[in-house]
């Protein structure tokens, strides 16, 4: 039982510790254009503008662009690896946008 419960404690933990960071996207700009997170972080972008949709492509990651989104939605992406990952918005190149993911402290 006792094990159980340690289990249970190191689940909840590990899982306690991953973050949520947003990077809003307006007026044609990802603010912020570059965060630094820790690996096993998800980044979350959510689109404030009036109208106008945007994607977040890797392109070093993903040869098709992905799905458009627009006001009021989100895109998200979870970082496992750590590293330097650049992005730009599929419909419009000059918007790029910098993650770095940095190895978890322990
Ligand atoms: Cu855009």
């Amino acid at each position: 039982m006792r094990i159980i419960m340690f289990f249970c404690l190191f689940i909840f933990s590990s899982y306690a510790l991953s973050k949520e960071v947003v990077v809003e996207i307006y007026k044609m700009k990802f603010v912020p254009e570059e965060i630094t997170i820790e690996q096993g972080d998800t980044v979350v972008w959510k689109n404030v503008e009036k109208r106008q949709y945007h994607s977040v492509w890797f392109k070093q990651l993903q040869k098709e662009e992905p799905d458009y989104f627009f006001p009021d939605e989100t895109y998200q992406r979870n970082f496992n690896k750590a590293g330097t990952f650049p992005y730009e918005c599929g419909p419009h190149p000059r918007m790029k946008g910098n993650v770095i993911v940095t190895n978890k402290s322990n």
